[in-house]
C-alpha cells in the first residue's frame, strides 16, 4: 500500500537579514550541517544558498541569502538582489536581527518585506550575547514597525531557541509534495561548497578590501577511487597585486595554513582524504567587470 502523503508539508523559507546577523549559521544549524561559510565579516554570503531539511512529515526549504545593504558595486548589487528575489515565492520569511543591537529603524528590510505576501517571523539572533531584561523592550520596538506573525529569540550559535523557531516554521508550511528526496541536503553543488570553504579560510585571515576582493574558483576536482582520494585544484582570484602578495604571505606561509584549514573541512564534508591545490591569480577590478562577475558564478 502506498504511504498516505495527504498531510505531507512543504515549502520555502527565506533567511534574510542585514549582513553579520547571523543567517548562514541559522541554516547551518537548522539543516545540522555545515551549508554556508560564515564569519564575523560582513557579506560573507554572495550567493543563496538552499538547506533542506526533510522530517517524517515534512520538508523544510531553508534560503540563505547575502546580507542585505545599500550596494554600491555590482558584485554588491548582485547580492542584494539574489536576497530579495529570495523573498519572492516563498511560504515563510525569517528576518534575522541582532538582540544586542537597537531596533535598526534605517533599514532596507521593512520595505522589502512589504512587498512580499508572505508571513514573517522575527528571529531575534545572539541571544546569548545579551541579559533577558534587555529582550522585552527590543521585542515591544520590532513589534510597532511591522505586523510579525511571531517573534523568537534564539541563538543560531549554541542551538538555543532554535527548537521553538522549527515548531513555528513548520506550523506555517503548507501541505506539498517531497521535493527533493529525502536524504539530500542542498542543491548546491559540491564544487561550490569547496570553492567556499577555501574563501572562508581567507575571510577568516585577512582584512580591510582584502577579502571583498576574492572570489575562488575550483578549477578540477578528481575523484581518485582507489585511493579514496579528491584532487582538487583551485584558484583563488584578487583584484590586486597588493593582495596577491597578502595571501601568499612571507615565504608563501598564509596560503599553506589557508589551504591546511580548507583541505580539514573539505575532507569533513567529503569523508575522503583531499589532496588541495591552490593558486592565486590577480584579475584587476573583477568586482566591476561583468564578464568576470559570471564567469565567477555571480550573474
Ligand atoms: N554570539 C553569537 N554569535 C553569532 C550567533 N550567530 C552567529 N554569530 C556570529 O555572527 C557572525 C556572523 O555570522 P554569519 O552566519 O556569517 O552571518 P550572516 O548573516 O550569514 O552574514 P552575511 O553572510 O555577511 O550576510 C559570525 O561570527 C558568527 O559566529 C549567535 O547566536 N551568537
Ligand atoms: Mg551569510
Amino acid at each position: 500500500m502506498l504511504p498516505d502523503n495527504s498531510n505531507f508539508r512543504s515549502g520555502f523559507v527565506a533567511i534574510i537579514g542585514r549582513p553579520n546577523v547571523g543567517k548562514s549559521t541559522l541554516l547551518n544549524r537548522l539543516v545540522g550541517q555545515k551549508l554556508a561559510i560564515t564569519s564575523n565579516k560582513p557579506q560573507t554570503t554572495r550567493n543563496r544558498i538552499l538547506g533542506i531539511l526533510t522530517g517524517d512529515d515534512y520538508q523544510a526549504l531553508f534560503v540563505d541569502t547575502p546580507g542585505i545593504h545599500a550596494a554600491k558595486s555590482p558584485l554588491n548589487r548582485f547580492m542584494v538582489e539574489q536576497a530579495r528575489s529570495a523573498c519572492l515565492d516563498v511560504d515563510l520569511i525569517l528576518w534575522l536581527v541582532e538582540a544586542d543591537r537597537p531596533v535598526d529603524v534605517e533599514s532596507l528590510v521593512p520595505k522589502l518585506l512589504e512587498k512580499s505576501r508572505a508571513p514573517v517571523v522575527l528571529v531575534i539572533n545572539k541571544l546569548d550575547l545579551v541579559a533577558r531584561e534587555r529582550l522585552l523592550p527590543l521585542i515591544d520596538a520590532y513589534q510597532r514597525i511591522f505586523p510579525f506573525a511571531a517573534i523568537i529569540p534564539l541563538s543560531a550559535l549554541n542551538g538555543e531557541g532554535a527548537g521553538a523557531l522549527l515548531d513555528e516554521v513548520l506550523g506555517h508550511l503548507p501541505e506539498g509534495p517531497l521535493y527533493f528526496p529525502a536524504d539530500q541536503v542542498t542543491d548546491v553543488p559540491e564544487r561550490f561548497i569547496v570553492a567556499e570553504m577555501i574563501r572562508e579560510q581567507i575571510l577568516h585571515r585577512t582584512r580591510d578590501e582584502v577579502p571583498y576582493g576574492v572570489a575562488v574558483l575550483v578549477e578540477s576536482f578528481q575523484e581518485e577511487q582507489m585511493q579514496n582520494l579528491v584532487v582538487i585544484e583551485a584558484v583563488i582570484h584578487v583584484e590586486r597585486d597588493s593582495h596577491k602578495g597578502i595571501i601568499i604571505g612571507r615565504g608563501g606561509q598564509m596560503l599553506k595554513q589557508i589551504g591546511q584549514a580548507a583541505r580539514h573541512q573539505i575532507e569533513r564534508m567529503l569523508g575522503v582524504k583531499v589532496h588541495l591545490q591552490l593558486f592565486v591569480r590577480v584579475q584587476k577590478n573583477w568586482t566591476a567587470s561583468g564578464r568576470l562577475l559570471r564567469e565567477f558564478g555571480y550573474e
